[in-house]
């Protein structure tokens, strides 16, 4: 299903058709691939006409081809739907927190509540596990020995198969022992082998014990199945989120789309190995660029990153010429930065207003090799933020801490503090040629 996505994202990259055709192909490819993943016609339509709209309003940026650049648009807008550029909150909402891991059997719950717990306890809390498997042979044993492994206790009834009962007794005692984060394990599997019998004590444990969130545990290989799965857990104790686990391997995830479509639920993390420590809090972009493809987007998304970075250099440069903000080093350590990112330096210097309509700066002048970058940035790492935001309080002796710092010499922390003159120099000359300047921003369209 997603992989036709993928596939597509190729096709469209590589493909001989015309642009608008290949676009209009494109789309139709990708509602085939969600509808078949089982996201909701209505989103999936909203979402190409977002992207559609885009597509007439904007522009591509100079260093992206139009049909890179189309892909970036959907990569986007896609990363939008998992939550777009903010990673989700994992922080508990109060104190104490009650979770209740779900899902069904092998896709790593017991797995995922150690790692949750060793997550929260490197946070600072207080936590506990609460073993309410009581039909897999040795569940509780699987969880003792995590629980040994990183010191946090745990809670079972090794003859009892009162799974409803533990939960409440295992939360109630660490809840009076002033325990902040209590981790429910439950089954995956009923012993009599059905599954409603299963989603039934789901459903008892979340009535009784009132956790304040019920996680979903799905598996990043669960295809289509995942809507289905996802919708039955969510009406048995409403899930508030989600974690994908075996995203190392090879499946992609895909399902994870339907999971979201079905509980409205965020995905919170990914689970990427066997081991205690491999949980990943969720990114929706790099989420959604394995399910393009990693290979063909890795390329656009450097060069997107570099263009970006470039834009807000661009507008900080634009601000420093209109007076409206000040030049500081660390502005400068994001362009050396990004300068290393984008390469030949003479089209970076095209894009900085004023070097290439000044005639009394040679570029010789402004060219930093690439010894001499990556000295700078190590120099700069040296740096406290007062001295990055107002480098003319740094003096001889800060020279000489930040040397000390970077491992350089004083000299060269002076030719850095020196350059960095030399540019606010001529930035005061810009702002005397306003007229020039105007000129120049009706050039770049703003
Ligand atoms: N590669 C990989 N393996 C994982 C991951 N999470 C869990 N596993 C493995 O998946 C298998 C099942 O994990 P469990 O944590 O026992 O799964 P469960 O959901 O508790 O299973 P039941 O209790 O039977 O329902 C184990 O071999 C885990 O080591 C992961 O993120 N990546
Ligand atoms: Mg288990």
């Amino acid at each position: 299903m997603l992989d036709g996505i993928r596939d597509a994202v190729k096709k469209f990259l590589t493909g001989n058709a015309s642009y608008d055709v290949a676009v209009e192909e494109f789309i139709k490819e990708l509602q085939k691939s969600l509808i078949s993943s089982d996201v909701q016609v209505k989103l999936v339509l909203s979402l190409t006409n977002k992207i559609k709209e885009r597509l007439k309003k904007e522009t591509p940026p100079s260093n992206l081809e139009r049909r890179e650049w189309f892909i970036k648009v959907v990569y986007d807008e896609l990363s939008a739907l998992f939550g777009g550029d903010k990673e989700p909150e994992v922080n508990p909402k109060s104190n104490p927190w009650v979770i209740m891991l779900v899902g069904v059997q092998g896709t790593g719950k017991t797995t995922t509540a150690g790692k949750l717990a060793y997550f929260y306890k490197r946070r600072g809390y207080k936590v506990a596990l609460v073993g309410a498997d009581v039909y897999r042979p040795a569940a509780l044993e699987q969880l003792r020995q995590i629980g040994k492994q990183i010191n946090v206790p745990v809670y079972g009834e090794p003859d009892s198969s009162d799974a409803v009962g533990i939960s409440e007794r295992g939360v109630a005692k660490f809840l009076s022992e002033r325990y902040e984060l209590i981790i429910i394990d439950t089954a995956g599997r009923h012993g009599y082998g059905e599954e409603s019998k299963l989603l039934d004590e789901m459903k008892e444990i979340y009535e009784k014990v009132k956790p304040n969130e019920v996680v979903l545990v799905i598996d990043a290989s669960l295809g289509q199945k995942a809507f289905d799965l996802a919708k039955k857990f969510h009406e048995a104790s409403n899930v508030g989120s989600i974690i994908i686990t075996k995203m190392d391997g090879t499946a992609k995830g895909g399902g994870a789309l339907s999971a979201v479509a079905a509980t409205g639920a965020r995905i919170k993390f990914i689970g990427l190995g066997e081991k205690i420590d491999e949980l990943e809090v969720f990114n929706p972009r790099r989420f959604v660029a394995r399910i393009l493809g990693m290979g063909d987007l890795e390329a656009i998304i450097e060069k997107m990153k570099a263009t970006e970075e470039y834009e807000s250099i661009q507008n900080k440069m634009k601000d420093v010429i209109s007076g409206k903000s000040k030049l500081t080093l660390r502005d400068m350590y994001k362009q050396i930065i990004a300068v290393r990112k984008m390469g030949p330096l003479s089209k970076i210097l095209q894009l900085i207003p004023g070097t290439n309509m000044l005639g009394d700066i040679k570029e010789d002048q402004v060219k930093i090799g690439e010894e001499k970058m990556k000295k700078w940035i190590s120099i700069m790492n040296s740096m406290t933020y007062e001295e990055l935001d107002n480098p003319s309080i740094i003096d001889k002796q800060r020279m000489r801490r930040i040397a000390f710092g970077s491992g350089t010499e004083v000299e060269e922390v002076r030719e850095l503090v020196e350059h960095f003159n030399m540019i606010q120099r001529t930035l005061k000359v810009l702002k005397r040629r306003k007229k020039d300047v105007e000129k120049l921003f009706g050039q770049l369209g703003s």
